[in-house]
């Protein structure tokens, strides 16, 4: 356990989960919305790559259809993305029931370039307070995960590699995380993944019941 609520589950997805996600994602990836780097209020662009399944996130909110990219309708979140996220946190928590009481409904998918980031931020757009179910899949990254209160220290930093499981809930949901690094060329591309990192965030949003065009 990292903090209360977080847990690293060092390659908990098998070769050959890893080698289905990085198929699903690369499909994803074509559409009906593109993976794209995303563009901040502030005109920054991301340095990584993301495409949606379920609801879109673009900053700072989730919609059905992504209003920032091409205003298509993201692709509906899959029965056995579900059944991963609940297998994932019942496997983290040790506890079933943990994975039972959670109803992930959207995945955010990250592609980290050897040059790609990720500032320090929380996630904090889903009303829910359910814990987020973290995938790596290729090369391997420092992870940084911090304090609840800013984005400064106290953070512990580790390397998460393909294959690894991190969940954070309860006291650590809305704790600040960033990627500060990827160590370029570590990855297998037995896993599919010719280069580069796969990150994607199983989380439950909360707005089940909005309608679709909200
Ligand atoms: O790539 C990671 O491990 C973290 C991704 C992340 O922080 C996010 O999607 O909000």
């Amino acid at each position: 356990m990292i903090a209360p609520g977080a847990v690293h589950v060092p390659g908990w997805l098998s070769p050959e989960r890893q080698r289905k996600l990085v198929a699903a994602c690369r499909e994803w990836a074509r559409g009906p919305v593109p993976m794209r780097h995303t563009v901040l209020p502030g005109g920054g662009v991301m340095s990584v790559e993301t495409v949606c399944v379920g609801w879109h996130w673009q900053p700072y909110r989730y919609s059905r259809t992504a209003d920032d990219v091409n205003g298509a309708r993201v692709a509906d979140f899959p029965g056995w993305l579900l059944e991963l996220g609940r297998e994932a946190l019942a496997a983290a928590y040790e506890d079933e029931a943990a994975g039972a009481a959670c109803t992930p409904d959207t995945a955010l998918i990250n592609f980290y370039d050897g040059s790609a980031r990720m500032g320090m931020h929380q996630d904090r757009e889903e009303r829910s307070g359910a814990p987020v179910v973290s995938l790596s899949i290729g090369d391997t990254c420092v992870f940084r995960f911090g304090n609840t209160e800013n984005r400064g220290r106290p953070w512990t930093d580790m390397e998460l590699r393909s294959g690894d499981l991190f969940v954070f809930g309860g006291d650590a949901r809305f704790a600040y995380h960033g990627v500060p690094k990827v160590l370029a060329g570590t990855g297998d591309p037995a896993t599919g993944l010719r280069g580069g990192r796969l990150n994607i965030t199983l989380r439950e949003t909360g707005l089940g019941g909005v309608p679709a065009a909200q």
